[in-house]
């Protein structure tokens, strides 16, 4: 179609060097292309034009002192990509890959995730290219604070409310909250995924993994199947991949894998949760330190994975949750989850499979939960910590767990319905990206060109 090539071309142009935004717009491009083809008035409105040029991008210094009293300086994003439907809502990633193309992918994809979950929140998303491994309770604190110093200005609980992502947990949230109210004098929900103890919410922490395998239950459950007894394969193991291993076992699965940056563990009697936890969640260690524990389980360094892709994804299972960083599982990985029986793939990360993936999942016609549908659940629990900060009430884990069961069933239904709507009811990409654009760019039209 033209009209993608064009807009990627002037992209291109406009935003040079961003190739995960580029690949992000298209695949919402391609999926669009029998809306747009019998819907005159988003052309007439150019809709496509303004969704994919942010409403504001703010770049800026954050510098800050080591423990060695050296001066260091991270660069520091948040972009407020669209606010048809909310408030600005989407986390902050601390990474060192961050920059200025990951921050517009993420923000990008937050618009038609947040539509999705049928709530009131637009779309936005920030972070720095900060490293916070190995760094001190006392550095990572000063960064935070740094990093919020400017940031303070620009977000409100109802302008914009960032949440964790990669490297941002209660922690950081913690630290970024407390300079906040200090330069603001306000108390008030503008951070999602704060402590328990002064105003999170039960199940933030839990939403995004638990929601994926939500998500999991409800495609299966359309095929007369579940979770029970299922192998599967999860990447990852920070926040999401750990709640995601917890559902799974709650559900009767067996997860056998986790990742981390330096490789892969495969442990065939199932992942112990309890030491998993204690590594990651208490002493902040490396994966492959789990072996002390369970000298039963393998560790496969990313050196040893094979030149075409990722070791997780080529154990035999028959489901799958990527749930470490983008493109982390490629055309060959898919190829070999195919040949192995895969039958559901469920992204708990933000765009995890590469687009030729993504294209060997759906050929195949297997179920695939795309990201901004699997992974819904932590925003939109964090619209829920939202409203409950502003109602001044404290819902408990059982009425917010029983929310987000029914948000990602509407997901999973919205998603499906549409996908059947423009035939093609295994799609759930195509069905995702019309849900949620449709939303917003009925709202942008009525809100007027602005
Ligand atoms: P965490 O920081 O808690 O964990 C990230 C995990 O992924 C770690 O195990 C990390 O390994 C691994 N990882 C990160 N980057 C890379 C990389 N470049 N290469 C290899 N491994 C990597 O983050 P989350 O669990 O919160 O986030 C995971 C994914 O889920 C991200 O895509 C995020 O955008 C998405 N997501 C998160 C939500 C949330 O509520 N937190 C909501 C929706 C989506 P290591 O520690 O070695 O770096
Ligand atoms: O990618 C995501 O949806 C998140 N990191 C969570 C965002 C949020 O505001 O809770």
């Amino acid at each position: 179609m033209t009209y993608i090539h064009d807009t990627i071309v002037k992209l291109q142009k406009t935003s040079p060097a961003q190739a995960e935004f580029y690949q992000a717009v298209e695949e919402v491009l391609d999926s669009l292309q029998p809306i747009l083809e019998t819907n005159e008035k988003y052309k007439l409105h150019s809709i496509i034009e303004r969704m994919v040029e942010p409403e504001r991008q703010i770049m800026f210094r954050v510098p800050w002192v080591d423990d060695q009293g050296k001066v260091q300086v991270n660069k520091g994003y948040r972009i407020e990509f669209n606010s048809a439907l909310g408030p600005y809502k989407g986390g902050l990633r601390f990474h060192p890959s961050v920059n200025a193309g990951i921050i517009k992918f993420l923000g990008f994809e937050q618009i038609f995730k947040n539509a999705l979950t049928g709530l009131p929140i637009g779309g936005g998303k920030g972070g720095a290219n900060f490293d916070p491994k190995g760094k001190s309770d006392g550095e990572i604190m000063r960064f935070c604070q740094s990093f919020i110093n400017e940031l303070y200005r620009h977000i409100g609980p109802t302008t914009d409310v960032p949440a964790g992502d990669i490297g941002v947990g209660a922690r950081e949230i913690g630290y970024m909250f407390g300079q906040y109210k200090r330069l603001t004098g306000n108390y008030d929900g503008v951070f999602t995924g704060k402590s328990l103890l002064w105003g999170g919410s039960l199940v933030r922490k839990e939403a995004t993994g638990y929601g994926c395998v939500y998500f999991a239950q409800y495609m299966l459950a359309d095929k007369g199947d579940s979770l029970a007894g299922k192998q599967c394969l999860v990447s990852g193991a920070g926040n999401v991949a750990i709640y995601t291993i917890e559902k799974l076992y709650e559900l009767g699965a067996r997860p056998v894998t986790c990742s981390d940056s330096s490789g892969t563990l495969y442990h065939e009697a199932g992942i112990d949760l309890a030491t998993l936890k204690e590594l990651k969640e208490v002493r902040k260690a490396r994966l492959s330190e789990y072996l002390a524990a369970h000298p039963d389980a393998r560790f496969i360094p990313v050196t040893d994975y094979p030149a075409d892709g990722h070791a997780v994804w080529r154990i035999p299972a028959q489901l799958a949750f990527p749930c470490a960083t983008q493109n982390e599982l490629t055309e060959a990985d898919a190829q070999a989850l195919v040949a192995n029986g895969v039958i559901a793939v469920s992204e708990g990360a933000n765009m995890p499979s590469t687009q030729d993936a993504v294209e060997v999942f759906l050929d195949a016609k297997i179920c695939y939960g795309p990201g901004k549908a699997a992974n819904a659940g932590g925003v939109a629990t964090s619209q829920l910590e939202m409203a409950q900060n502003a109602s001044m009430q404290r819902w408990s884990f059982e009425e917010v767990d029983e929310k987000l069961k029914v948000i990602m069933k509407n997901i999973y239904l919205s998603a499906s319905t549409t996908a059947a709507e423009f035939g093609e009811p295994h799609n759930l990409v195509l069905g995702a990206n019309i849900a949620g654009f449709r939303k917003v760019a009925d709202a942008m039209i009525e809100q007027g060109v602005v």
